[in-house]
């Protein structure tokens, strides 16, 4: 996109907006420039700052957050695309705002969404930031400048977000305001970098039908820097290491190594600019690797992401913070206190300021909640289960209720879907590559468990990061447990979560008799 109609895109988007009394980038009392990059489909571990061995998997992401703060513990509040943004720039759950999963949101029983504005149309409104996105926009609303997959080589060229990053800044900076910038790679989704699904009709497919140049690789996008053998690349502990998961697996590290190319190219471009010294930078991925036990489910691999925070001038450079527990969703506020704007009370989420400053300030955050609603609701089941009934996971399979509370130490899973008959159908999963690879290789009660789940699930996570033994009925821990169970029921029940009356009914269920009389 050359320049000048870069500005006319910005000049129609921005015309009528009312806007006053902003004090802007220069002079004093300066409010941060804030930038909030986003990777999709990568679990916590990938990286060589959250402790992966891969060599050179990712030099610029390991520098950030050497300049700054690493969040051990953060969780995406529903382990899909489209909710999990939803839910950060909305600052707010899923049962909340209603965006539940993919296809028909809010579901046509759950009636219109309450939530009415979100995180840029706050931060442009009453802060008088310019805003933009680039790839995987979450929301219509609230953006001065809009950049989709197409501006973008499929969200994989490093170079054109560099390029959309330095013109938008240097936009802003003309206007005199401050900015939030919100880029999202499409890395490390897949299909992965030389994963052998990556072909010309499927990127003409995803092209929509538009011609579009090619690197010499004959694509839109070029190849990463570094590329994986399936020999180098670690296994996540819940999957057997075996020939099967490498070769099917490999290339993601191929992406992620792009990713960080990405993020490089974007902070490069910041750089540039001169904007870098009062400018908050903050990296979380939307939710896991896309295989089963990852994506679509409720173990580390599926909801953990790195949280990284830069603010030079705030936070001290090269600080881990192993103990706070927080939600990716918990963005939405703390920028909007870093801006100066009021955050509104219909938000969940809680600001991090407290953690970022590492004061000790504040309480202690000992607990998350996660969660998972739909996967796809399409058009023809919207129409046909109108109002919700309690028993909408039997009668409809991309309904699968899942509900999770967290710690630093254990992860508490309640699938209000499970019955021992009920599945997880074809659509969260990777075509199922992962069970037919468990069946193939001998796993067969791990195949059986990843299609039926266990009602309740506890994880001594620090210990099985795999989630491979499922502590529930242990009676050493039917305390831990007990707590676990108590804190989610006060959520479900404060949020008004659909599905409080069948969690309910476990609750009860599960408590002592002398106690449930
Ligand atoms: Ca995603």
């Amino acid at each position: 996109m050359n320049r000048r109609h870069f500005v006319q895109i910005c000049v129609a988007a921005g015309s009528s907006i009312a806007f006053a009394g902003c004090k802007g980038t220069s002079g004093g009392n300066r409010r941060p420039n804030i930038l909030f990059i986003t990777a999709d489909d990568m679990s916590y571990d990938s990286l060589g700052c959250t402790g992966s061995k891969l060599p050179g998997i990712s030099p610029n992401l390991d520098r950030l957050a050497s300049e700054g703060l690493l969040i051990e513990h953060c969780h995406v509040a529903t382990p899909v695309c489209g909710p999990s943004r939803v839910a950060w720039i909305t600052g707010t759950w899923p049962q909340h705002n209603g965006t539940m999963g993919h296809y028909n949101q809010p579901p046509r029983w759950f009636g219109e969404s309450p939530i009415k504005t979100n995180l840029p149309e706050l931060l442009r409104a009453e802060g008088g930031y310019f805003t933009g996105v680039i790839c995987k926009n979450p929301t219509p609303e609230g953006w001065d400048y809009q950049a989709n997959e197409f501006d973008t080589g499929l969200g994989r060229d490093p170079s054109k977000y560099e390029e959309l990053t330095r013109n938008f800044i240097e936009d802003a900076v003309q206007r005199d305001r401050p900015f939030f910038l919100h880029p999202n790679s499409m890395d490390p989704h897949e299909y992965w970098a030389g994963q052998k699904y990556e072909t010309k009709e499927w990127i003409d497919a995803m092209m929509g039908g538009r011609g579009y140049e090619t690197y010499p690789n004959g694509k839109p996008y070029p190849d990463p820097e570094i590329t994986y053998t399936k020999d180098q690349i670690p296994v996540p502990p819940s999957w057997p290491d075996n020939d099967a998961i490498r070769e099917d697996t490999y290339t993601y590290y191929n992406s992620v190594r792009r990713l960080d190319e990405t993020v490089g190219a974007i902070l490069r471009a910041l750089q540039a600019t001169g904007q870098a010294e009062n400018t908050l930078t903050v990296f979380v991925s939307d939710n896991g690797i896309g295989r089963e036990f990852g994506k679509w489910s409720h173990y580390p691999l599926g909801t953990r992401t790195p949280m990284i925070v830069k603010w030079p001038g705030v936070v001290e450079p090269g600080r881990r913070d192993p103990l706070s527990v927080v939600s990716a969703i918990d963005v939405a506020p703390t920028f909007l206190e870093a801006a100066g704007v009021r955050v509104p009370e219909f938000m969940d989420a809680r600001s991090m300021m407290d953690i970022i400053r590492g004061a000790g300030r504040g309480e202690k955050r000992e607990k998350v909640f996660t969660c998972f609603n739909y996967m796809n609701n399409y058009p023809a089941q919207d129409e046909k289960y109108p109002a919700y009934t309690r028993n909408l996971a039997d009668r409809f399979d991309n309904y699968r209720p899942m509900r999770a509370i967290h710690s630093t130490r254990y992860t508490y899973i309640w699938n209000g879907w499970a019955d021992g008959k009920n599945q997880i159908p074809l659509e969260m999963s990777a075509s199922q590559m992962i069970r037919k690879i468990l069946r193939a290789t001998g796993h067969l009660d791990r195949a059986e468990f990843e299609t039926y789940r266990a009602r309740e699930e506890f994880y001594d996570t620090a210990n099985d990061p795999g989630c491979l033994v499922n502590l529930i009925d242990e009676p050493a821990l039917a305390g831990q447990i007990g707590e676990f169970r108590t804190e989610l029921l006060k959520i479900m029940e404060r949020t008004n979560d659909q599905e409080t009356p069948n969690y309910t009914a476990d609750f009860k269920a599960s408590q002592p008799a002398a106690q449930a009389r």
